[in-house]
């Protein structure tokens, strides 16, 4: 493998494109980022801004990206290799408006598919997601599970994965598609009423507001850790695992929401108030996923267990609240 590889993360501002960012620039790779900084921030990927090795592209996936490819191949030579993070993440955007949902995450993905085919990129990477499986999927969900998707964000992760697949078919091209569970970590953005519910509670426990338990807390969710789920994504981009197929992506143990809550408040010593509301809308009971896949494709085996991942997550939530603002330049 060629370690000094000119790697593309579209995304890569993001949660979790941003975590894949700090291993593969690690590792040595040149590393181009592509990212409209609509739900990315700069301040994720600071750390490389001026390194000889960073290249940082603002642009837009759902327009003509030729000249920003471009720009890219003039930076650091031919495009090796795509992680293709960069879309409209917000299960609840998605229903609100369809059409937008599909011309990032569908019509934004076959923009990467198209380039990838017409200038011999190795291997693409896309992050799917588990939302692509039916509600009523009994647990624990496999690969062969049941795929009938809950919202048009679904429905688009899957149609991608249908369009790499045709691309692998007619044109060779080679890909795998990692399907998270629920992935958290430092860098979530806790801001929205749509984030995922670790990075919610944790900023309520640390500020001591109140926490809203959905339901009766007693439905569950896989919860994977950010640095392990950007190991896998970089393990199946680098080499030829998992080439050409579709891999869950979570730990495989199923967790309570009362649980979390508990572990929460504990590692935060925080007293913060709990009440519960009715279910969310759509919301569903169980969800945790098989390993079986992961582990003999990918070699996955997550190291991070949920308390340590709380706790580094925990960690961070402070500093996140005096971040300087985006592209000030403030030292953090
Ligand atoms: C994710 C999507 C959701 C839907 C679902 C499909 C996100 C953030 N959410 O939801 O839109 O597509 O996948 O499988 O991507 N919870 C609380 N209190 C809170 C927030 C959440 O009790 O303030 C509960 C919630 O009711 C759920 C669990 O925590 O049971 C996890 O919620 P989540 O939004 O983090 O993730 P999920 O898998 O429900």
């Amino acid at each position: 493998m060629n370690t000094k590889a000119h790697i593309l993360v579209t995304g890569g501002a993001g949660f979790i494109g941003s975590h894949t960012v700090d291993l593969l620039m690690h590792a040595g790779y040149r590393v181009s980022v592509l990212d409209n900084l609509s739900t990315g921030y700069l301040t994720n990927i600071e750390q490389w801004i001026d390194h000889p090795r960073f290249n940082f592209v603002d642009a837009d996936i759902t327009t003509d990206l030729t000249a920003a490819f471009a720009g890219m191949v003039r930076r650091f030579g031919r495009i090796e290799r795509i992680a293709h993070f960069a879309a409209q993440t917000a299960v609840p955007i998605s229903m609100d408006d369809p059409v937008g949902d599909i011309q990032t995450n569908l019509a934004g993905t076959a923009r990467i598919l198209e380039y990838a085919r017409h200038n011999k990129v190795a291997k693409v990477f896309f992050a799917s997601s588990s939302a692509v499986y039916d509600d009523d999927a009994p647990v624990p969900v496999s690969e062969e599970s049941r795929a009938r998707p809950t919202s048009p964000y679904g429905i688009d992760k899957l149609a991608a994965e249908f369009y790499l697949d045709y691309y692998a078919r007619l044109y060779g091209l080679t890909f795998t598609a990692l399907r998270f569970m629920n992935v958290f970590g430092p860098r979530q953005d806790p801001k929205s009423w749509y984030s995922g519910v670790i990075s919610i509670f944790l900023e309520r426990a640390v500020t001591g507001q109140p926490i809203t338990i959905f339901d009766d807390g007693n439905q569950t969710r896989d919860f994977v850790y950010v640095t392990d789920v950007a190991e896998a994504v970089v393990r199946a981009l680098l080499s030829d695992a998992g080439n050409n197929a579709i891999i869950n992506i979570g730990t495989g143990v199923e967790v309570t929401i009362n649980a979390l809550t508990h572990t929460i408040l504990e590692l935060a010593g925080s007293a913060s108030p709990v009440r519960h509301e009715p279910a969310r809308a759509g919301d569903i009971r169980r969800s945790v996923t098989t390993m079986d896949r992961a582990v003999a494709l990918l070699n996955f085996n997550p190291r991070v267990e949920l308390r340590e991942g709380l706790h580094a997550t925990l960690a961070w939530v402070p500093q996140e609240k005096t971040k300087p603002v985006a592209g000030s330049g403030a030292a953090a």
